[in-house]
This record gives structure tokens, sequence and C-alpha cells, in this order.
């Protein structure tokens, strides 16, 4: 045998790069169900179906091209459970000249490679990832004597570099961003729009069936599994964003809703994550429906920024501060997660909801994302490597080259502002004015302590102080710092108190902590100062990296 060639889960592409030159007559494609892969964090049981299933099918598709694929099944009675051992299982049985992979997404993996023609005394080639537009080595020139790696610079970088969205030069419409025209909440009354599911079929049932056994104590539901797991499905996906939702993209990038976690976003991470849609078409789509005059420019802009500005700067800052990005902790965050990331049991409706959307679906939009549990995390101090184990197994989309820096850089501020200046900080009034959250919550969004103070702005008002120097001189926080100074002093003693106790706590006042009429009755004292609950060993501690 001529090349043993590795396509990793997230490598479900014809075109990537390792399956390039493949003699069907000679070559192997190697492609691995491991233990290791699937508990490194405990991800989602959605998540785990996906990538099973999508890795099952694209064996499938390519052994009817007729293609030699050797499939290592998880409950293959001698699978070794490690990309390691099953490797070198492999290279035992076939003895292949040499060993093609392509670049991971994960810096553990890429370790976990470079090992490979050592232990196995072969060569082992590992192929650029060329699927994205910019390159590490790119990323780094790019980089290399920039005082500031902002992402609005590179995107603008990219736009000019790829030509899209260009007009002679010139930004289509006259505006590099139109972010200010996307900032409007879901209209009152208005329904969401249905979008389209793709009913498991027996591969896929299969799997279920094996995660259902084998991962009954992950988080999620496999309930409402609704995910493609083949290029067919995944383009399906995309011709129903680009004619339905991307017109109204946009306009409604930011809002939230109660029972809605997926509006008009595109729902094209998972597919675009695993190989099965590519950045270039996504986006090439994109701009044709622009050109055609079927969706405007805030929208098609707005769009093509999240996949050539920013899904491609988030790679570049893994790549180029990894590892060590993982280890900072600017803002000395030392709290564990509190347990409602999991449970969703939290009086806080904002909270709840968008907890109770993972667990049914394994996504949440942007919004969410960040301003939601990201900033929950980021205003209570969350461990950064609890957080982020959290966000890399809750999402079905979560891989660590993009899930990292979004959680650590963007989410928490732990990098200390490599990518962004200032943390995205806010509190209630945020939520309040993006989403019909509020309503429904027994908090009040404008209150800062007290019995109906909303947790967000509490603990954002100790933020601020806790982080006063920090921040202080940064332009765009001066308001609220000079806001914060205005605040009595027994006042934001008062917030301090009780961030403390939520802290302590471990949690915001259970649903059943009070009855309405006890509201107004107790004192924060009364309320905050028992003794904590008892709190189960987080998860999160399970995740290793290295
Ligand atoms: P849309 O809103 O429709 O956006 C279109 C596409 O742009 C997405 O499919 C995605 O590929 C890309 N994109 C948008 N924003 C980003 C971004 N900030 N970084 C990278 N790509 C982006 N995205 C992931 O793919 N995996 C993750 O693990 C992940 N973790 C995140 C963690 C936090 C704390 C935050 C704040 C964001 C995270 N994101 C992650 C980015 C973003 O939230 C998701 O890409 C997006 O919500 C996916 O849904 P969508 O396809 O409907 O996106
Ligand atoms: C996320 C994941 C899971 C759950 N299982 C597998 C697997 O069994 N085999 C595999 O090749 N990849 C899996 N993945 C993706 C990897 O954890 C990892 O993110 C990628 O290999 C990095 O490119
Ligand atoms: Fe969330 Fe506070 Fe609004 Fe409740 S009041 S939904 S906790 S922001």
């Amino acid at each position: 045998m001529r090349a043993l060639r590795l396509v990793l889960g997230d490598q479900l592409c014809d075109d990537i790069a390792a399956l390039r030159g493949l003699d069907p007559a000679q070559d192997v494609v190697l492609m691995l169900e491991v233990a290791a892969e699937t508990t490194y964090v405990p991800h989602h049981k959605q998540k785990l179906v996906l990538v099973l299933s999508a890795m099952r099918h694209f064996a499938a598709e390519l052994m009817a091209r007729g293609i030699r694929v050797d499939y290592v099944a998880l409950d293959d009675p001698a699978n070794t459970g490690s990309f390691d051992g099953e490797v070198a299982r492999a290279v035992a049985r076939h003895r292949p000249d040499r060993l093609i992979a392509t670049f991971p997404g994960e810096y553990r993996v890429l370790a976990m490679m470079r090992g490979w023609q050592g232990a196995l005394d072969l060569p082992v080639e590992i192929r650029e990832d060329d699927r994205f537009f910019v390159t590490p080595a790119a990323f780094a020139g790019w980089a290399e004597g920039r005082r500031e790696l902002r992402q609005e610079h590179f995107y603008r970088r990219q736009r000019m570099a790829t030509g899209l969205l260009m007009e002679n030069d010139k930004p289509a419409g006259g505006s590099w961003n139109f972010d200010r025209a996307n900032r409007k909440p879901w209209p009152r009354g208005k329904a969401p729009p249905t979008r389209r599911r793709f009913p498991p079929d027996a591969i896929t049932r299969e799997v279920m069936a094996l995660v259902a056994d084998r991962f009954a104590g992950h988080f999620g539901t496999l309930d409402e599994f609704a995910w493609g797991v083949t290029r067919a499905d995944a383009l399906l996906a995309l011709d129903d964003f680009i004619e339905l939702s991307l017109p109204h993209f946009g306009d409604h990038q930011d809002a939230m809703l109660a029972d809605a976690p997926f509006l008009h976003h595109g729902l094209l991470s998972p597919y675009l994550n695993l190989g099965l849609l590519g950045p270039r078409e996504v986006c090439a789509r994109a701009v044709s429906a622009y050109r055609a005059g079927r969706a405007p420019i805030n929208a098609v802009e707005g769009f093509i920024r999240q996949i050539l500005g920013w899904r491609e700067y988030v790679r570049g800052i893994y790549w180029h501060f990894m590892p060590d990005y993982a280890a900072t902790n600017a803002l000395a965050a030392d709290e564990p997660l509190p347990d409602f990331y999991w449970s969703g049991e939290t009086a806080m409706a904002c909270v709840a909801d968008t907890v109770r959307g993972i667990a049914a679906t394994g996504y949440a939009h942007h919004i969410q994302r960040l301003m939601v549990t990201g900033n929950l995390a980021l205003l209570w101090g969350v461990r950064p490597a609890e957080i982020e184990a959290w966000y890399l197994s809750v999402f079905v989309d979560a891989f660590d080259w993009v899930e990292l820096p979004n959680t650590h850089g963007m989410a928490i501020h732990a990098d200390g502002g490599i990518m962004t200046s200032k943390p995205y900080s806010a509190s209630g009034a945020y939520i309040a004015r993006m989403s019909n959250y509020c309503g429904q919550c027994r908090y009040d969004p404008k209150r800062r302590h007290g019995p109906d103070a909303c947790p967000m702005t509490t603990l954002y008002w100790d933020f601020l102080a806790r982080h006063r120097a920090r921040f202080a001189a940064h332009p765009r926080l001066r308001p609220v710092m000079l806001a914060l100074d205005r605040l009595p002093a027994a006042e934001l003693a008062a917030i301090r108190t009780q961030a403390t106790a939520l802290r302590r706590r471990g949690s915001d006042l259970g649903p059943d902590d009070l009855g309405p009429g006890e509201r107004g009755a107790l004192a924060p004292a009364d309320l905050f100062d028992r003794p904590n609950i008892s709190r189960p060993a987080s998860r999160a501690s399970r995740r290793s990296r290295g």
C-alpha cells in the first residue's frame, strides 16, 4: 500500500487536503471513532450523534465511490480508544509508505500528530487545512509588528484580499460595516420563523441508540435531534438560509426571543466546522443573493463579516497564541461554574431559556452565547477553564480552535485584551432592550440590589467596581465609570455584599426560595446569608488540555 490518509471527524469534505492525489488502487482512507475524543469533555449527546453520524455517512459516500476506507467504530472490541493507539494499529495493518493527514482543529491533536513520525518510524505529512481563507502563517504575517490585533482591521484586509463585497476597491454599499442597522429587537407579537429539520435516518438512529446507551450521563437530550449529517443536508440548509433567512439576518442579528433559539441565524456552524460546507461557497452564495437584489447590504455584510472576519480571525488568534493562550487569566477569575449552567435551574429567565434551548438543540445563537451565558460568566468571575469546558461540551459546533478564543477572549476577557480592548460586559438593561426575557422574569433588570434585583445588574456594578483600576481609562467605559463613582457608598456596599452572596450560594434565588408575597419583606441579608447549597464536583474538572 502506498499512502494511509487520515480523515478526522471535523474534516468531512471530499476536497480535504489529505485526500488530494488519492490513488484508489493503492491508498486507504483511515477514519477513527475513539473514546478519548468522545469524552475529553462531556460533549452534548447531540454533538456526539452529529459527529459520529456525519463520519459514518461520509465514509459510506467514499466507499460508494470505490475508495477503500478503513473505518474503526467506537464499539469495535479491538479499539484502543485513542488516535495514537488506532493510528499505530492501522499502520501495523496496512504497512503504508507514508501517512498523510490534514492540519487538525485542536492544538492537543496537533501535538499527537507531531509525535507519530518518530513513534511509528514512518514519514508523516501534515498538510495545510486550506478550507480556511487564511493560513496560520499568513495570520502571523498580518499580526507581526501590530500593536493591536483588531478583528475589524483583519476583516477589511480580507475583504480587499478576496474581493468579496467589493466594488472597484471600495466596500459595496459604501461602508465596511453596517452593524448600526443590525440591532433591532424582535418585533413584539411576531412569530419566529420555522426552520428546516432533518429527520434522523437509519444510520443516525443507530448512532442515537449508541449514544443514549453509552453516554447517558452526558448533557442534553436527543429527542429533538434534527441536524443534517451529510453534505446534501448541509446544502439544503444553506439554500433555506439564503432564500428565507438571509434577507432578515442583519436586522435581528442581536435580538433574543424566549423559546426561539434560531430566529434568522444561519444554523450553519456545525456544517462549516465539520467540513460539510466550505466558507468560500457560503460567502459566494450570500454575495450572489445581494447582487441579485434578494438580500440587503446590512444583512449580507453582517453575515460575510461573521465568516470572512470573525471565523478566520478567531482561528488565527488560536494558532498564533496557543498553547499559552489557554493559560492566561487576566481578570483573576476564580469562581467555580455555577450548577445552573448544566441544570438550567435558575430564576433568571434569560439564563434558564438559553440553557433549556441548548439542552434541547445543542445550539444557542451568538448573542445568547455572548451576552447571556458569556456575560454572566464574566461578571460572576468563573474560572476560565471551567466555562471553556462548558462551551466546548454543550454546543454541537464546538471545536477548540473556535470555541476557545470566543470564550477565553471575547466573552470573559481572560486574554487581557488580545481580542477585544474592553470586555463585553452588560447589565440586565442590555438584555431587557434586546429580548422579551425580562418581562417573564421575576427579577427587575433596573434593580441593582435587594430581593428583586437582577443578578446580571448586581454583578455588573460589582464587576465595574472590582476592575475599576484596569478599565477606568478606557474611553468607551468612561461614562459607566463616572456613573459608578456617583453611586452612594452605602449602595455600592450593598451591591458588593449581594454579589458576594450570590457567588457564595453558587446560584441565584431558586424558584422556590420566595413566594410572591415574601419578596418585598425580606432584606438581602435574610436572602443570602444562608449556608451554601451543596454542589456536586464540577464536570468541567474532567477537561484536560495539553
Ligand atoms: P450566524 O449568526 O448565522 O453566523 C454565520 C456564521 O458565521 C456561523 O455559522 C459561524 O461559522 C460564523 N461565525 C459567527 N460568529 C463567529 C465567531 N464569533 N467566531 C467564529 N465564527 C463565527 N462558533 C462556533 O462555530 N463554535 C463554537 O464553539 C463557538 N463558541 C462560541 C463561544 C462563545 C462564548 C461565543 C460568544 C461565540 C461562539 N461561537 C462559536 C461563535 C458564534 O456564536 C457561532 O458561530 C454562531 O452562533 C453559530 O450559529 P450560526 O451558524 O447560526 O451563526
Ligand atoms: C468531537 C469529536 C468526537 C466527539 N469524536 C471524534 C471521533 O471519534 N473521531 C474523530 O476523528 N474526531 C472526533 N471528534 C473531533 C475531534 O475531537 C477533534 O476536534 C478533531 O479531530 C480536531 O481536528
Ligand atoms: Fe435576565 Fe435580569 Fe432580565 Fe431576569 S431581569 S431575564 S435575570 S436580565
